[in-house]
């Protein structure tokens, strides 16, 4: 199923007047501050998300799940749905592969249906935390840090496999997370545990071809819940540094505990220019995989505003970041959900742009503290819906994505095709 540019276009234009209205507004109010809102526009235009896979579908937690009218069962399916929201967002222009649910039977027919609705394959993602019918050990007590070798081996092998998958699709990098760790104190050798996931990292590193990216995800607690094998950036930080300068350190906003300041880390690691990729959600206590910007905002702002320095003023030569929403719905409409998250990374990028760089270095510089936060703060409270709005018009997408979503009754239209009882692939 695919959306007709007419219809984006009709919608578009019952709502002109009105976003009309409320850009210009913002867009004089901006440039008498003596910012450039086209060159916002523009950078808004061009950034681009990667929408997992395993996304589409109503998420579970471990007490139960419910599904959702319409979800995709088949790879092919998944990429109609980015599809769709790419065409209503001109956001989303990438999706991102977790194999084995999402094994390419025919890699250039799927490579051929994204590329016609615009999208190409962002990084593939292993899965060592899970044991599938056809393997041959259990990841029960871990994968790559495996005590026994011959389970190490089969990890390795597997994620060697999947970089091959993803070099058939044009992926250029492979996301490593792990659910290697304990439960119970004396469980692990520490020490040991940590040198076999090093020598494991190293190998499928060098297994890779030149030009792919390694990303080391880490996690501080579940589902292990005494410790982790890579719990920490830091941990994650060394991984990368001992395999080579194609390795990367991937923050997922999720995977920190309570009150952690992420925006610090992202700002050390750029300075190291190791950060690899960015896994967008939000959470009010852990790995909550809810909405982007639905629970901490300013923390979402505070975050970009270091990815706008570090972009800016890109000393250590850190890559081009891999940017992708990492999420779990299980309560809304998760092509619904998906648009709320564009939406708001859009917003955190936005407000980070208009930040008074030249005034912030002067205040600290002269550790004027109250000017600090004022000058953040002016940045964060400015309506900037009209001009990330504005950003989706001129690239052909949907004023509102979301209500235009319903308008066309899209969701209605997946059910008639697929039914509604449809389960997909997936957490
Ligand atoms: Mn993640």
């Amino acid at each position: 199923m695919k959306i007709a540019q007419q219809n984006i276009q009709e919608f578009n234009q019952k709502h002109i007047i009105k976003h009309k209205n409320r850009f210009d507004f913002i867009s004089s109010e901006l440039s008498d501050r003596s910012i450039d809102v086209d060159a916002i526009v523009q950078t808004l235009s061009d950034f681009q998300v990667a929408v997992p896979s395993w996304a589409l579908g109503a998420g579970g937690t471990r007490f139960g799940r419910f599904s959702f009218g319409g979800e995709p069962s088949t790879l092919e399916e998944k990429i109609d749905d980015v599809g769709l929201i790419h065409a209503l967002t001109h956001t989303a222009g990438a999706i991102s592969l977790h194999i084995p649910w999402d094994i390419p039977s025919d890699a250039a027919a799927i490579r051929e249906r994204a590329a016609d609705r615009g999208l190409v394959f962002d990084a593939v993602n292993s899965n060592t935390f899970q044991d599938q019918s056809d393997q041959e050990y259990s990841y029960k007590y871990g994968s790559l840090c495996h005590v026994d070798a011959k389970v190490r081996r089969q990890a390795i092998d597997h994620n060697i496999q999947v970089v091959e998958y993803g070099e058939a699709l044009g992926s250029k990098s492979l996301t490593v997370w792990l659910a290697d760790g304990t439960s119970f104190p004396g469980q692990h050798n520490f020490r040991k545990a940590h040198q076999h996931t090093q020598s494991s990292l190293k190998e499928i590193y060098n297994a890779m071809p030149d030009d792919w990216k390694l990303y080391i995800e880490y996690k501080p607690y579940e589902p292990n819940f005494y410790s982790m094998v890579i719990p920490d950036w830091g941990t994650s930080l060394a991984f990368a540094q001992e395999c080579g300068p194609r390795a990367h350190t991937l923050v997922d906003l999720g995977h920190h505990l309570p009150n952690t300041n992420i925006e610090q880390i992202v700002a050390i690691l750029m300075t190291k220019g190791r950060l690899g990729g960015f896994h967008f959600n939000d959470s009010k206590y852990g790995d909550d995989d809810l909405t982007v910007g639905s629970i901490k905002p300013y923390q979402l702002f505070l975050i970009f505003n270091e990815l706008v320095y570090g972009m800016e003023n890109n000393v250590a030569d850190n890559p081009p970041l891999a940017w992708m929403i990492d999420a779990s719905h299980n309560l809304k409409d998760p092509l619904e959900d998906l648009m709320q998250s564009l939406d708001a990374i859009l917003v955190a990028y936005a407000q980070a742009l208009l930040i008074d760089r030249v005034a912030l270095e002067q205040a600290q510089e002269a550790s004027n503290v109250a000017a600090c936060q004022d000058i953040l703060q002016q940045a964060y409270r400015t309506d900037v819906r009209a001009i990330v709005a504005e950003s989706r018009l001129r690239a052909g997408a949907a004023i509102d994505p979301v209500a235009a979503y319903r308008s066309m009754r899209l969701r209605d239209q997946l059910i008639d095709t697929r039914g509604l009882h449809v389960t997909a692939t997936g957490l």
